[in-house]
């Protein structure tokens, strides 16, 4: 396949304090915590997107999409380096009690809640720097 950008989608999903990530099991950013997410597909919304992805990666269901912030990476880690335009959401559970479950557990190993002043290490680098820059996915209350 023709070496381009792609898009991909993830979303903070929002519960109290605490985020939801999981291991990454891929040539990318292997082993180090993530958003969940995946591609964009012909024809669909960025909310439509997170909303599928989430579903297929941890069987959870969302409102309040929202848009948060795009970025530019360029993974250069993997024996064939990738470029990904990222559309970051945010959004909060349809069902508050609703946990996730691991449904591709050859890609992740496995998801749960992290507090967003102790989040886990490593985190995914583009996520990192995220953090770094300061960025937060809170609403200001
Ligand atoms: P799909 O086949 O299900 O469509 O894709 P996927 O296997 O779920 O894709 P992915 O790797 O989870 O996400 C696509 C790309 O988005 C990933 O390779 C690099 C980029 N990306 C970031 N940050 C994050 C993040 O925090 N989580 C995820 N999942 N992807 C991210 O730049
Ligand atoms: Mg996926
Ligand atoms: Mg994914």
């Amino acid at each position: 396949m023709e070496n381009r950008p792609r898009v991909g989608v993830v979303v903070f999903v929002l519960r109290g304090k605490s985020v939801l990530l999981g291991q990454r099991r891929s040539s990318i950013g292997d082993s180090t915590y993530a958003l969940p997410g995946g591609h964009l597909e012909f024809g669909e919304s960025f909310e439509e997107c997170a909303a599928r992805e989430l579903k297929e990666e941890t069987g959870l269901d969302i409102e309040k999409i929202e848009f948060l912030t795009v970025t530019n990476s360029v993974f250069l880690e993997n024996p064939k380096p990738s470029h990904y335009v990222v559309i970051f959401l945010r959004a909060a559970l349809a069902d508050p009690l609703q946990e996730p479950q691991n449904l591709e557990p050859d890609k992740c190993h496995g998801w749960d809640w992290y507090d967003w002043n102790n989040l886990p290490q490593p985190l995914f680098w583009p996520l990192e720097k995220m953090v770094q820059s300061g960025f937060n996915p809170f609403p200001i209350d």
